[in-house]
This record gives C-alpha cells, sequence and structure tokens, in this order.
C-alpha cells in the first residue's frame, strides 16, 4: 500500500539520469560530501516513489502475495526514513553522518530484494499457474524495478565504500577456494577502531577493486599457513583477525594470523619477482595454488604504494604473521606514484645492489 501522500509527490519528478562522468566527479571524493548529500536527499526517494507507484500497476493476485508485500514493506520504511532529511540542513553538524549511517542501513534492508520477488512470483505461479498476460505484465515490471534497483545502489555505492565490508568480501571469496583446497577455512574477526569518528564505520576515498585485490591476497596467505600448521590439532583453527583504523594520516587495515610465521630471513623474498617465480611445486594441470607461488604479493604492494599506501610484513616465527595495508586517510594525499625514467631510474640499472 502506497498510504504515504510524499509517495505521489515525489514520483510525480522524473529521475535525474547522471553519466559515467558526473559519477566519477560526485562522489563524495572528489566533489563535496555536501554536494552529494543534497542530491540524493531529493533523488533517492523520487526514485523510489516511482518504482513504488508502478509495484501497484502488478495485478492483484501477486501484489498480495507475502514475498512481495515484504518487500513493499522494505521500500515504504526507507523512503520514509530518507524523508527525515528532507528538511535537514547540510550544515546540521550531524546530518551528514546520520545520512551516511541510513544509505548503509538502507542497503543491508535492500539486500535479498532479489530473490524475495522471486521468491513472490513462485508463490504466484503455485497459487494460480502460468498466464501469459500476467508473465508478460512481469517481465515489464521486473525489467525496470531491477534497473530501478541497480540506479539506487549506484547511487548509494559511490555515496559510502565501507572499507569493512572490502574485508569481509574478500574473505568471503578467499574462504571458498581455501575450503576448495583444505575442505576448511579459518574463521575471521573483524574490529574496527575509528579515531576521528568514534563508533561510526570507517569510510574510505579508495579503488574498492584495489583494496579487495591486496584483501583478497592477504587472506589467501594467512589462510594457508593457518591450515597448513593447525591441520591436524584438536583445537581447531585459529581466527584470521582483521583490525581496521583510521586516524588522522592513515587508514590501516591489519590481518593477523596465528600460522606459525615466516624467519625475517625469508620476508623479503615474498615480494621477490625471481623468488616467487622459482620452479613450481608439481601441481595437477590447471591448478591454481590457494597462494605462494605468484606475484600476488609484490603487486598488492605496488597497489598500496600507487595512491602514496604501504603494504608491510610483520612475522615472528614460530607464532605468526600480521600483515598491514596502509593508505592514505585524507584523499588529498593520495595522488598517483609513478615510475619516471631519470637519472635516478637510470643509475639503478648500473649499479650493483
Ligand atoms: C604467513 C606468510 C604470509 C604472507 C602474507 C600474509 C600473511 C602471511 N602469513 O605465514
Amino acid at each position: 500500500k502506497n498510504a504515504h501522500p510524499k509517495i505521489e509527490y515525489y514520483s510525480r519528478f522524473s529521475p535525474s539520469p547522471l553519466s559515467i562522468k558526473q559519477f566519477l566527479d560526485f562522489g563524495r571524493n572528489n566533489a563535496c560530501e555536501k554536494t552529494s548529500y543534497m542530491f540524493l536527499r531529493k533523488e533517492l526517494p523520487v526514485r523510489l516513489a516511482n518504482t513504488m507507484r508502478e509495484v501497484n500497476l502488478l495485478p492483484d493476485k501477486l501484489v498480495s502475495q507475502p514475498s512481495v508485500r515484504l518487500v513493499q514493506k522494505w521500500y515504504m520504511q526507507s523512503f520514509v526514513e530518507l524523508l527525515d532529511y528532507e528538511n535537514r540542513k547540510a550544515e546540521d553538524p550531524h546530518a551528514l553522518n546520520d545520512f551516511l549511517e541510513l544509505l548503509i542501513e538502507i542497503r543491508n534492508r535492500h539486500n535479498d530484494v532479489v530473490p524475495t520477488m522471486a521468491q513472490g512470483v513462485i508463490e504466484y505461479k503455485e497459487k494460480f499457474g502460468f498466464d501469459p498476460f500476467v508473465s508478460s505484465n512481469i517481465q515489464y515490471f521486473l525489467d525496470r524495478f531491477y534497473t530501478n534497483r541497480i540506479s539506487f545502489r549506484m547511487l548509494i555505492n559511490q555515496h559510502t565504500l565501507l572499507v569493512a565490508e572490502v574485508v569481509s568480501d574478500a574473505y568471503d571469496t578467499a574462504k571458498m577456494l581455501c575450503e576448495k583446497y583444505y575442505l576448511a577455512a579459518p574463521e575471521l574477526k573483524i574490529e574496527e577502531f575509528n579515531m576521528k569518528a568514534p563508533n561510526k564505520p570507517i569510510q574510505a576515498v579508495y579503488v574498492p577493486s584495489h583494496l579487495f585485490h591486496m584483501l583478497f591476497e592477504l587472506f589467501k596467505n594467512s589462510m594457508r599457513a593457518t591450515v597448513e600448521l593447525h591441520e591436524d590439532s584438536i583445537e581447531g583453527l585459529p581466527p584470521v583477525k582483521a583490525k581496521v583504523t583510521l586516524g588522522k594520516e592513515d587508514l590501516s587495515v591489519k590481518i593477523s594470523d596465528s600460522g606459525g610465521g615466516v624467519p625475517l630471513r625469508k620476508i623479503d623474498r615474498l615480494f621477490n619477482y625471481m623468488y616467487s617465480t622459482a620452479p613450481t611445486p608439481s601441481l595437477e594441470p590447471g591448478a591454481v595454488p590457494l597462494a605462494g607461488f605468484g606475484y600476488g604479493l609484490p603487486i598488492s604492494r605496488l597497489y598500496a604504494r600507487y595512491f602514496q599506501g604501504d603494504l608491510k610484513l610483520y612475522s615472528m616465527e614460530g607464532v605468526g604473521t600480521d600483515a598491514v595495508i596502509y593508505l592514505k586517510a585524507l584523499s588529498s594525499e593520495s595522488f598517483e606514484r609513478l615510475p619516471v625514467f631519470n637519472k635516478s631510474a637510470w643509475r639503478h640499472y648500473k649499479t650493483s645492489p
């Protein structure tokens, strides 16, 4: 039910299409967060209201299915919560942060929209069978509904890159690989410490795919070390720990394992291309190793350094390893670090190490 009068009001506005360039310029990173806030607090309700009105044009027999009702409820709740910001000035000291948190909540609330709608279609089919007219309506509606959802999440995502979320995505992906090889994987424990805004999730101005790449690489290494050391232990696998911290200068992510560590003498080798290409241990053809015989670590360190950060390993032989990714907390400090051909570069090729 669209009982709310504001739905009618907002649905009269057409959504404003953005170009890919606007997305890039407009993210919190480049433009100011205020501009983004002023745009989104109107545009998000407009996009929600447009879709909510369309749901009501679906056949009653479909709209009344419990799953569809549930989805409608999520849309209504998100819409109403966004209305709180209709008249909240960007200068209100808490508005921007509260808004950010609301966006994260909304994104999570709507995570299961696709399978839930699919469930609604199943419920309908079980009760009323297949009807070509309804099927064509549903096809038309769902294409538009999901396009709206893609666009809505695109807007939210460019406003919020949550570091802990990337950490847990990278962990999940590494865990799947690890379980495939070893039939087990250590648990993850994430902790956050936001020095700038205590108890607020840590946001980053960064390239998500680069962060994912680095974390995925570190998790694979930590998991391998953990499983190989503790495979036969009756206590089970010690967890891999992640700590995300935001300070004035640095945004750091530490991944710690209790996989037995690496002696100091061998740490540099982990970043050495020549060492990393040592004859590969025998592997089934087509099999990819979980970690340890590739360019994963040296290239991850290049990603970190590319925007003025770094990647370091601190290991204690016999115990375990801490890997820390350092990123710049301020977007104004993360400019590209590029190789330049000059005298100093030239000298590197002419002198011995
Ligand atoms: C290890 C070796 C290593 C490399 C990179 C990251 C974590 C770990 N743990 O034992």
